[in-house]
């Protein structure tokens, strides 16, 4: 009887949506690998564009201090999309033995360079560099990463300014699915000052300022809240967004039914059936897409975002200092 209802229903106008409904309760997966995609064509077409106003063609400085396999990784997809997007890029790789004089010599040299747009120092630095200090002395206009403190500062005074790829890339992913955030509860789980900081201002912060940010009431959880609180927390939230670096931390019972789960955490933990490397979020994604409404996977979520949202900031880094010197 109840079989034969459903049918029915399901065979009305909107057939697939109701079928969906009923019959799976698998979360959307947000295609961030689609959707950068997408982001990095739009954005070709304004740099032609801006180049055809005469402007020169934006160019884009990354460092690496060090051999950081990952590093080498993440920079080497940040020059692939700069060439898909017409970006000039160069890559300049310094011995982990560098000191921090020379390091700051290295971004002094870039801040002056006329032809330069815009410059990131690849994070970790090594332990003997202080990573504020490197931070700050990217020029404000340059810094196309926002981790110097004069753009962090302007990001929390809801002010225009330059906001870190990764919050970015997330705030842009929950925008594209239409993910409603105004009065709904976020929690956002790690609270590191380049990823979680700047996400819970994106949150929570006015949509009617500078920031377009999101209006949502945020609450954040750290390795001090204890497991059963950071369970509860997110049992309530409409959006989680997680950035902890702990495979499976997040898990099914911890989510409330139809909630958007956002996995920044990048883990390389090995394949048990192939004894291979894989990469991870710290959701637990098999189980957790069966009762969230929404989830990004890992690879191919919020990674490959945050490298269109660095072409994003480098392009509009490029469009200020041009802008600025026409006018004076
Ligand atoms: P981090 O490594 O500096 O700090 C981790 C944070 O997690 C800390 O704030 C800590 O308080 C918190 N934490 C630790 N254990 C916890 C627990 N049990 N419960 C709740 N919180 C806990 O943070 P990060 O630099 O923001 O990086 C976090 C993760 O995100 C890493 O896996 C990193 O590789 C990844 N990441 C991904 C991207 C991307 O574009 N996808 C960008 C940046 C970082
Ligand atoms: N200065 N340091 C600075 N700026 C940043 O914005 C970063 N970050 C984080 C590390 N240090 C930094 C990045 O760029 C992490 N991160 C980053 C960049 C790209 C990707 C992931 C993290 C990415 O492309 N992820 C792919 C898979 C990559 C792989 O195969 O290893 C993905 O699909 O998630």
């Amino acid at each position: 009887m109840l079989r034969r209802s459903l049918r029915s229903i399901a065979f009305s106008a909107s057939r697939n949506y109701v079928v969906k409904s009923l019959y799976s309760n698998m979360a959307q997966i947000i295609d961030g690998k689609a959707i950068a995609q997408e982001i990095r064509f739009q954005l070709g077409k304004e740099l032609k564009q801006f180049v055809e106003e005469g402007a020169p063609v934006p160019h884009l400085t990354a460092v690496i201090v060090g051999d950081d396999p990952a590093s080498e990784k993440y920079v080497a997809n940040k020059m692939i999309a700069c060439r898909e997007v017409g970006i000039s890029s160069e890559t300049k790789r310094l011995p982990s033995s560098t000191t921090q004089e020379e390091l700051l010599q290295v971004i002094a040299d870039l801040n002056q360079d006329p032809r330069v747009n815009g410059v990131l120092v690849q994070l970790p630095v090594p332990e003997h560099i202080n990573e504020r200090t490197i931070c700050n002395a990217v020029n404000v206009d340059k810094d196309v990463d926002g981790f110097n403190e004069l753009n962090i500062g302007r990001l929390a005074l809801d002010m225009d300014g330059i906001i870190p790829a990764t919050p970015l890339a997330v705030k842009t992913l929950l925008e594209h699915q239409n993910i409603e955030t105004h009065g709904r509860n976020a929690v956002v789980v790690g609270r590191s000052k380049n990823v979680s900081l700047p996400m819970a201002i994106l949150l929570h912060a006015d949509g009617k300022y500078a920031t377009k940010a999101l209006d949502a009431t945020v609450t954040i959880c750290h390795r001090y809240t204890p497991p059963k609180e950071l369970a509860r927390y997110c049992r309530q939230a409409d959006i989680i967004v997680v950035a902890v670096g702990k495979p499976g931390l997040i898990t099914k019972d911890m989510v409330k039914p139809g909630a958007c789960v956002i996995d920044v955490g990048i883990n390389r933990i090995k394949d048990e059936n192939t004894g291979k490397f894989k990469l991870v979020g710290d959701v637990d994604f098999e189980e957790v897409r069966q009762v969230a409404g929404h989830i990004t996977p890992v690879p191919g979520g919020v990674g490959p975002m945050t490298v269109a949202m660095l072409m994003q900031n480098t392009l509009k880094a490029a469009k200020n200092q041009f802008y600025d010197r026409k006018s004076s």
